[in-house]
């Protein structure tokens, strides 16, 4: 018997089951999909540096990296269980069964889940089982598998029959089906997922109409943005916003059945629903948003007008216990951040956001409500879809992102980078603009420098800017000579605080260092 077909008979077994639960996940919901709750279960459960190297290798296309891998091995898998289900079909059936357990596994065990997100995996198991059996031993398996050698190919010591001496007929007949089959799996599947998306909450957010802020941000003073071709802007249109997150499926929450409760520690406990939120006097500040995982010199972020009702107003009712020093934001997906509770009420602009430079949040960016807060890196803060916010205590508790080995303390660092120029650009020699941002927030800039090959440092011009919480761009004239040349930048923050040269990896609580940029002028 041939090897070939018989993992033909296995992939096409596995495009069956992968393939059918992605219609049944309509019904169940998207994480519901034996592949994206698998791989969710990757995501939680693979070492963070083994995650990082994925980042770093792969950029923000980590997570369909993840889902094409995981599809390749599947594959591999499958062909050999389709090779061994022609030895033995109940080996093979027995391999889809685990697999079906593995999805029913990792799909009820996701934050949120029921019961009911057993289904796809179950579903597309079945069936996957009894598309091997037609294959191997069923109506639809050529008589090939059952074919013995003639005394002639023994005598040779052959020990199976090839696909090219099988009966072209029956070969015919072997791959029409395994082609039919296939591609209804593939139908099934993207059409499924096409179904899936269109339950999606974008008609839902389009209906949103934001109200007008009682406290609106205050204007971008002229200069803030110096408007240099390779210069990261001022305010970071949506479209362009970071997006970091461990969803492998963007959660879609339904305003209308949103709730959030602040309870916990609390003693007066509050439940609010969208509309109920909305009605609050709402602030528009300008604050820019950062990730720990940002390498020196790395675009993981970005600044945008936020709208929304401030977090201290609803713990001041809410009236936290005494000790109660974390809040932990919880999103509809299970994921947590832990906020100091102190930093939620000391006055600055932490928002319950549901506005993103004048739009609803993007569902990407935690539509309908996430949090944000100044001068704090986003895995401690800046919970997206946050249904939860729960008073406890740091000794209590450790969200996400701790027990992976990150800080429980977030405070973002004071750090610059030189956006212009780049070391692909060969500037000519004479006047240079050499242009960056640097970020402080909620404790501000208060000097740039820039040095060109280990020389002096030099202080660039910094622009004007809305507020502390916010980046500022800096920009120096540099008057370059031709030949090779090393820029460095690094910023001092409003508490006289010098950025280290000291070079720190991005885990436990944010990368150190000077961005360092080599360029060669003509
Ligand atoms: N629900 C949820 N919220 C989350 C995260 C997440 O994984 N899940 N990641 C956090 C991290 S690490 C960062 S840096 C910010 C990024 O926000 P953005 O994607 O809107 O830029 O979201 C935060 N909020
Ligand atoms: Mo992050």
């Amino acid at each position: 018997m041939s090897r070939g077909y018989a993992a033909l008979a296995g992939i096409t077994a596995a495009a069956v089951a992968v393939g059918v639960a992605e219609p049944v996940a309509v019904l169940t919901g998207p994480r519901s999909a034996p592949l994206i709750a698998v791989g969710g279960l990757v995501v939680d459960l693979v070492p963070e540096t083994l995650k990082h190297l994925a980042i770093s290798l792969f950029g923000t296309h980590d997570k369909i990296a993840l889902l094409v891998g995981t599809a390749v091995l599947l594959a591999a898998i499958a062909a050999l269980l389709g090779v061994l289900a022609a030895r033995r079909l109940r080996i093979g059936l027995a391999g889809v069964a685990a697999f079906g357990a593995l999805g029913v596994v990792a799909a009820v065990t996701r934050p949120g889940a029921g019961p009911a997100a057993a289904l796809p995996s179950l579903v597309g198991a079945g069936l996957g089982a009894l598309t091997l059996w037609a294959f191997v031993a069923g109506p639809l398996a050529p008589d090939l598998w059952s074919w013995s050698p003639p005394a002639g190919a023994r005598a040779t010591g052959r020990p199976e029959k090839h696909g090219a001496d099988v009966d072209p007929e029956e070969r015919r007949r072997f791959l029409r089906g395994v082609g039919a089959l296939a591609g209804a799996a593939v139908v099934a599947g993207f059409g499924g997922h096409w179904l899936a998306g269109r339950r999606g909450v974008s008609a839902a957010r389009q209906a949103v109409t934001l109200p007008t802020p009682a406290a609106p941000a205050p204007a971008v003073p002229t200069g803030a943005d110096l408007s240099l071709t390779q210069l990261a802007p001022y305010v970071t249109p949506n479209s362009g916003f970071y997006r970091i997150d461990t969803a492998l499926v963007v959660p879609q929450v339904d305003p209308t059945t949103w709730r959030l409760r602040i309870h916990g520690r609390v003693r007066n406990p509050i439940e609010l629903t969208f509309d109920e939120l909305l009605a609050r006097p709402m602030v528009e500040r300008y604050v820019t948003l950062a990730c720990v995982s940002n390498e020196v010199g790395g675009d993981l972020i970005g600044n945008a007008r936020w709208l929304g009702v401030p977090i201290k107003v609803l713990l001041d009712e809410a009236d936290p216990e005494e000790g109660a020093d974390q809040v932990v934001g919880r999103s509809v997906d299970g994921w947590t951040c832990g906020t100091p509770t102190a930093v939620l009420r000391d006055g600055r602009d932490a928002l319950l956001a549901v506005g993103m430079n004048g739009e609803p949040l993007p569902v990407a960016h935690g539509f309908p409500v996430r949090m944000v807060v100044p001068g704090l890196y986003g895995y401690v803060s800046a919970c997206k879809w946050v249904t939860e916010l729960e008073l406890t205590s740091f000794a209590d508790f450790d969200a996400y992102w701790v027990p992976r080995g990150w800080s429980a303390q977030g405070p973002i660092k004071t750090e610059s980078r030189i956006d212009t120029p780049r070391p692909r650009n060969k500037p000519t020699a004479g006047p240079v603009t050499v242009a960056g941002v640097a970020w402080a927030q909620h404790r501000g800039i208060r000097k740039v420098e820039v040095r060109v090959d280990g020389g002096p440092w030099r202080e660039a011009t910094l622009a004007p800017t809305v507020s502390l919480d916010t980046w500022v761009q800096w920009s120096w004239r540099w008057d370059a000579t031709p030949g090779e040349h090393t820029l460095q930048v690094r910023a001092t923050d409003a508490d006289g605080v010098t950025q280290t040269e000291q070079r720190r990896p991005v885990a436990p609580d944010g990368a150190t260092g000077w961005h360092t940029v080599k360029v060669t002028v003509r």
